[in-house]
């Protein structure tokens, strides 16, 4: 088991689960309010009443004992850490906050901790297959949305109203709600690349730029497709969507294990660059997806990461021309023995919607 072979390799006795995604991977635990104490061979999950009942049907078939505790769980942690004889404890430092830690230098007698850094997330970074089809599922809906919301693209209407309407769509198809806030650009808004949705209304000759993904069962999906809306697409229009349509299937078709994540945003940057659009593709080319909408491996630039079989990435390159609007094209791929597999089913083709 990971977390085993984590408190070897640290050294240390036991491992202080704190942060929500951590929790969500490790113990399986959606709510709210919880904390685990994760030895080598036993391991606890320690909430209040109100969460006793669901952590005990979450945590439990994933190796976890729940212990109902009063208010705060501080105290009963404590106990349990100093009965344990534990010298070393593994904590979560980038996500612990001032007064957390304070509590635990008080409250946790005779204690070394020991800074995790980003070594849960890591673990996180090769799926499993059963996390692979809850991706894909995640996929599938967005996919579903999408077909759904491009009727709905029409002169007037706002870009929340476009945002809205697939929100509800996610949540009627069985996802839990949008994976981030939804990201609707329209015209000259298409060139701000994280655009949420606005009041601006949809007009006609110019890009409307959708970013969205959906969580189904704890894990996200992330698609970007930009369509232009008018009778009249300019020749820069088609060209930047060319160049970007062309840069993103050249990534999607180099992915394979032993490349590693700069060597993939290289290719797709060159690509780009060549075209003489290289300054305004100002980003990474994309970022791992699991149980959180950003994780380990990032596709940029500085990251040599190597690609591993199980990894899922997006590959989004984009470019972006302030005043004149914004082409991103997203699709989540993952990498397999042979290659990449491509999980989304939407064309990326243009489409021109008169
Ligand atoms: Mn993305």
């Amino acid at each position: 088991m990971k977390l085993k072979k984590l408190i070897e390799d640290y050294d240390i006795e036991a491992v202080l689960i704190s942060s929500k995604y951590s929790l969500r991977y490790f113990t399986g635990f959606t709510g709210t309010t919880g904390i685990a104490l994760a030895f080598a061979e036993k391991r606890f999950f320690f909430t209040d009443f109100r969460y006793v009942v669901q952590a005990k049907e979450q945590v439990e078939p994933n190796g976890f004992t729940v212990v109902k505790v009063e208010r705060g769980a501080i105290d009963t942690l404590a106990e349990y850490i100093k009965n344990s004889g534990v010298k070393k404890l593994g904590v979560e430092d980038k996500h612990v906050t001032i007064a957390e830690y304070s509590d635990y230098k008080s409250k946790f007698e005779d204690i070394n901790f020991v800074s995790l850094g980003d070594s849960l997330e890591k673990i996180r970074m090769i799926k499993r297959e059963d996390e692979i089809d809850k991706i894909k599922k995640a996929v599938e809906i967005a996919d579903e949305v999408f077909k759904l919301v491009v009727p709905e693209i029409k002169e007037g209407v706002t870009e929340k109203y476009l945002s809205n309407f697939m929100e509800y769509h996610m949540k009627r198809l069985g996802g839990e709600g949008p994976s981030f806030e939804t990201i609707i650009a329209s015209n000259y808004r298409s060139a701000l690349p994280h655009g949420v949705a606005s009041d601006k209304k949809i007009e006609k000759e110019g890009f409307v730029k959708f970013d969205f993904g959906v969580y189904y069962d704890g894990y996200v999906s992330d698609i970007t497709r930009t369509v232009y809306y008018g009778e009249n697409p300019s020749e820069k229009h088609l060209e930047i969507y060319n160049i970007v349509l062309e840069a993103q299937k050249l990534a999607c078709s180099s992915v394979k294990p032993g490349i590693t994540c700069s060597e993939l945003d290289k290719i797709a940057r060159d690509y780009i660059t060549e075209k003489g659009y290289g300054d305004y593709f100002g980003h990474g080319l994309g970022h791992g997806i699991g149980v959180e909408i950003h994780e380990f491996p990032y596709v940029n630039a500085k990251t040599e990461t190597i690609l591993e079989e199980g990894m899922i990435i997006t590959i989004e390159p984009g470019i972006y021309l302030e005043g004149f609007g914004g082409v991103r094209i997203e699709d989540d791929v993952v990498v397999r023995k042979n290659g990449g597999e491509i999980l989304n089913k939407t064309s990326k083709e243009l489409m021109i919607l008169k």
